[in-house]
């Protein structure tokens, strides 16, 4: 057994939830945050056999979208110690996929 661990955009959570449900995957939905936006997204685990991964990504790739996004992560110091955003362009990708063995799947 595999344990995908995806981390996606809020955005595409809803429908990527949905069309996984839909094809009988499991998923656990957790509320996260980036490190470098330190906005919200949204990891997804996702239990499957060996065989499905390729069936799985490819439900992902349909929902998850690429998206530039404009952030005032960074100041720039102005005379006299005033910090003003400065607006910077990240461009998120659409998912980040962790796949992992699973030692040992057990339901009660
Ligand atoms: P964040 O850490 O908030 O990163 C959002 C986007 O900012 C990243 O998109 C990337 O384009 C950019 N970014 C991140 N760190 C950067 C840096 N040190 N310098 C310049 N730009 C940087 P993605 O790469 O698509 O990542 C989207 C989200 O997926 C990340 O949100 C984070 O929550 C997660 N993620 C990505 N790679 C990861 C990893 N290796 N380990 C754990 N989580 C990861």
């Amino acid at each position: 057994m595999k344990l995908i661990v995806a981390i996606v955009q809020d955005q595409d959570a809803p429908s990527l939830i949905e069309d996984l449900t839909e094809s009988n995957y499991r998923v656990t939905k957790l509320t996260s945050t980036g490190g470098f936006l330190k906005a919200g997204n949204t990891t997804l685990l996702i239990g499957i056999d060996e065989d499905e991964i390729d069936a799985v990504v490819a439900i992902i790739e349909t929902n998850c979208k690429t998206r530039e996004i404009t952030t005032s992560l960074m100041t720039v110091t102005m005379p006299g110690d005033t910090y003003i955003p400065y607006p910077l362009e990240v461009k998120v990708g659409g998912a980040t996929l962790f796949i992992l063995d699973v030692e040992q799947h057990i339901r009660i």
